[in-house]
This record gives structure tokens, sequence and C-alpha cells, in this order.
């Protein structure tokens, strides 16, 4: 049996709900295609995340770890290619904090790529009636980019045997839905 890793994020800026916090935590404790998941949210500060995710990726040693955020202004569920060395936003994180024009990792790569089989993930996503999926070539620069960054940065440095990558969610979207759709991510596993 394989661990899979989950996270979402709950409400931040004027997002008073955010859908990947219902999807992760009724996802939490079930098998699916040979994964034990383990779901956590995340606090949705650039400093705070990712200590969070250390804490985690120790503690439960994962075989794959799948974050997902929101995305307010897409419409189609989008699997992100790649992960930026960067944070730019004009939104204040939970914590109050601005940063602008800041590198996550001064010393770090200037990005990483997914490791996540986005291709057939889209693939499936797009079979199921009424769900439309597209590969995003951005995560953006604010806390959803950073944790994606994060993630594949120690995942690879501890030369763990682990593959992430980020799905951002859009708005508005059942999560009846929702969870097909990440039933069918995980089945590509
Ligand atoms: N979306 C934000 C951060 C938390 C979330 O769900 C983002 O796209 O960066």
């Amino acid at each position: 049996m394989k661990t899979l890793l989950l996270t979402g994020f709950g409400p931040f800026a004027e997002n008073t709900e955010n859908p990947t916090e219902t999807l992760v935590k009724n996802f939490d404790n079930l098998v699916i295609n040979n994964h034990k998941i383990i779901s956590h949210i995340l606090p949705v500060e650039y400093e705070k995340s990712i200590h969070v995710l250390d804490g985690l990726i120790e503690r439960t040693n994962p075989d794959v770890i799948i974050n997902l955020g929101l995305a307010s202004n897409r419409e189609e569920i989008t699997p992100e290619l790649i992960s930026i060395n960067y944070q730019h936003s004009e939104t204040k994180d939970n914590a109050g904090v601005i940063k602008k024009f800041s590198k996550i990792n001064p010393s770090g790569k200037e990005s990483f790529f997914s490791t996540l089989p986005n291709k057939e993930m889209i693939e499936n996503i797009n079979l199921i009636n009424g769900t439309k999926a597209k590969l995003s070539s951005t995560a953006g620069t604010y806390v959803c980019n950073t944790v994606m960054y994060h993630c594949l940065k120690k995942t690879q440095q501890d030369k763990r045997n682990c593959r992430s990558g980020f799905i951002h969610i859009p708005p508005n979207i059942a999560q009846e839905d929702l969870t097909q759709v990440l039933t069918a991510c995980i089945k590509t596993l």
C-alpha cells in the first residue's frame, strides 16, 4: 500500500469558501487505487504553509503528494506544469504578509516541474461528464506556487522517491463533481 499526502487550503482574501477544504477533508483516510490518503489543510500563509508541509512530509513519508488550491478566476480544472522561485502578489496572505519581487529561496533553482502524471489526469478528468481540465503553465506567484515549489524542492533535495505537483480548482463546481475529478486523478497514479 502506498501513501498519498493530499493538501488543500481554507478561505483567503475575498474567498470566503475554498472548495479544496471540504474536498480534501472528505478524502482523509480513504484508500483508492492502492493509495492510503492522508489529508491536511495548509494555512494560506507564505511561511507557515511550507513549515507545515515539511512536518507532514517528514511524518508521513509519502509516495505521492497532490496539493490542491482554489483559482478563483479560472473555469477549468488545471493541473500545473511548473512552479517558479518567485513570490509577488498584491493580495495579503492570511498572516497579513505581502510579498513582492521576492524569491522563495534565494539560492534555490529557478523552477521545478510537476512530477505528477498531468497528461493522464487531464485525459481522465475530461472523460467525466460536465467537467473540463487543461494544463496550466503558471501556478501564479502567490501561496499555491510557493507550496508547489517548496514541495518539489524538498522531495528532490531529500532524494525522496516521491512524485508531487499541484492542481488548481475553479470556483462553483459541485463537491460531487470534484469528488469524481479527484478520484479520476488518483486512478492515474
Ligand atoms: N489558492 C491560492 C492560495 C490558496 C488557494 O487556495 C493561490 O492560488 O495561490
